[in-house]
């Protein structure tokens, strides 16, 4: 007998299969923050001519903070871009995660539109670390946001800079001072982030905030974060996952909603793109209104 005529086994009973439950929306119906997507030209406009209230304050200073290769170089570039409609790299951006900070100096960039210098300067600095001895140190932003530290200044990851030292400044003025602290977060590590990490930019929070400066979060990647908003950048509002990784970052920095604005950057693009350039003017015009009532602010 051949193997082809071997008796048929009996069917077997079949394990009863339930219908998968549906998979919740990646997307709420309506966005939860209202946007303008053909507002770039206005916006652009009024920071263009915007002018401090403080008579005294010609530019007003901005620092960025945060951990390594979260994209602060890239933003003060994409906020430069938006002015300029055209791919700028003012600060160096690192090609790729290297493990350590591609940034190692302080220094401020001006903002021009055209050859016009406008009135804003973002000091670009070493990016933080968890590890104790690795990255910018704490103190060394501390001092920076209070106008201690000149441009130039090379970051050490063990000593922190101090009265005496080259870099120095013991007597700041107004405009060495930032009016506004930036921490930029990667939207696809926050939820990962290393509590020393953490506790790093709370020791910078708590101890900036005692001088009532500001600070915004500009999260970034939010392409890579969600594939919704890779596709289409203006579902940034309708996206849950934004949404949870923004909520993610007020909880753990401690920076309200209201202050926390998700961008992508230009990092691969050849030219400027209005929907990226509103996004990061959103972010630009908070950041410039919260400086500016600090600049009128009389404890300094
Ligand atoms: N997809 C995507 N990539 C980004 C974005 N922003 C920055 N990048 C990329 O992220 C990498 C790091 O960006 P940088 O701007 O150098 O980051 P950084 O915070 O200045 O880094 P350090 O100076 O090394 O601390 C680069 O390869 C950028 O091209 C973004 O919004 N989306
Ligand atoms: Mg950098």
């Amino acid at each position: 007998m051949g193997l082809s005529e071997s008796k048929p086994e009996p069917p077997q009973p079949q394990p009863e299969s339930k219908p998968a439950p549906p998979q919740p929306k990646p997307e709420f119906n309506e966005p939860w923050r209202t946007i303008d997507w053909n507002q770039r030209d206005v916006l652009k406009k009024q920071l263009e001519e915007f002018t401090p209230s403080n008579e005294d304050v010609k530019y007003i200073k901005i620092l960025v903070a945060g951990e390594i290769a979260a994209g602060k170089s890239s933003f003060i570039n994409s906020v430069n871009n938006v002015f300029q409609q055209r791919i700028t790299s003012i600060a160096i951006a690192n090609s790729a995660g290297q493990g350590y900070s591609f940034t190692k100096k302080l220094k401020g960039f001006h903002i021009k539109s055209g050859q016009n210098v406008l009135p804003y300067v973002f000091t670009d600095i070493m990016g933080l670390e968890p590890k104790a001895e690795r990255g910018s140190l704490p103190e060394d932003i501390i001092n920076a946001v209070f106008g201690h530290v000149k441009d130039g200044y090379k970051f050490h990851e063990s000593e922190p800079i101090a009265q005496g030292k080259e870099h120095y400044i013991s007597d700041p003025n107004l405009s060495d001072q930032a009016f506004c602290l930036v921490y930029v977060v990667h939207a696809d590590t926050i939820s990962f982030t290393d509590q020393k990490l953490i506790d790093k930019l709370k020791i910078i929070r708590h101890r900036i905030s005692d001088r009532g400066i500001p600070q915004v979060i500009v999260m970034t990647k939010i392409d890579e974060a969600c594939p919704l908003v890779k596709k289409d950048l203006r579902k940034v509002y309708h996206s849950k996952k934004i949404k949870e990784k923004m909520q993610t970052c007020s909880d753990l920095i401690g920076v309200p909603m209201c202050n926390i604005f998700p961008v992508k950057n230009y990092h691969e693009e050849m030219d400027t793109n209005p929907d990226i350039d509103v996004l990061i003017l959103k972010a630009l015009e908070q950041i410039v209104y919260n400086a500016n009532d600090r600049t009128v602010s009389s404890s300094y």
